[in-house]
């Protein structure tokens, strides 16, 4: 149940795994209503050969991991206090976090929580965008535009990047394909 997540979040707090265990990214929602637009971020990831770190038995075989949790502002705020203040502690680097509705309190929240961590917020629709990045002087957050999850996920790699060449290199791989891919669809104008 929740009461157990939240104690082993503090548990793994107090008593973090080796950081080649631990996932660099967490990535949390309001609801599961939410996957569909935040699918986005976990294809960023894995195109980015991030792994699920359930995924592992042995977690040290990924050697870059996500995880992902429903967190929701309303109906769990202790889950999302402890997930915000534990999450340094617990090894995360960055979160990437989305909310959806009028009332998208998630990622500003967790950014306020987790703060200097970064957090990267994604409103689900339009009408969330408002919420999302409304924060006052000296309470950041980082968002995207409403649905842009993937985009969301690729800024918390560049963000990563500034420790691990090798996620810049990755990143620069993937910006090559985007600009072939660009100059394919130029090609078949003319053809
Ligand atoms: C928000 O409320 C969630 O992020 C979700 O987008 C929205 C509705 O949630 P459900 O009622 O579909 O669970 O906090």
């Amino acid at each position: 149940g929740i009461d157990s997540l939240i104690d082993e979040l503090h548990a793994q707090a107090d008593d973090p795994a080796p950081s080649e265990e631990t996932p660099e990214v967490g990535i949390i929602m309001g609801s599961d209503s939410d996957l569909d637009v935040m699918a986005g971020a976990y294809d960023a990831l894995r195109e980015l050969g991030f792994a699920e770190q359930t995924e592992y038995d042995d977690p040290t075989e990924a050697r870059f991991t996500f995880e992902s949790y429903v967190v929701s502002a309303h109906r769990t705020p202790d889950l999302m206090y402890a997930y915000g203040e534990t999450a340094a502690d617990r090894g995360l680097d960055v979160i990437v976090a989305g909310a959806g509705g009028k009332s998208a309190d998630l990622p500003n929240m967790t950014a306020s929580i987790a703060y200097p961590l970064p957090v990267i917020g994604v409103p689900v629709q339009e009408k969330s965008v408002d919420s999302v990045i409304g924060m006052p002087t000296g309470a950041p957050i980082v968002a995207v535009d409403a649905g842009k999850s993937y985009n969301a996920a690729l800024s918390a790699v560049q963000i990563l990047g500034r420790e691990h060449d090798e996620l810049v290199d990755r990143l620069e791989a993937e910006h090559a394909e985007l600009r072939a891919g660009v100059a394919d669809v130029s090609q078949s104008l003319h053809d």
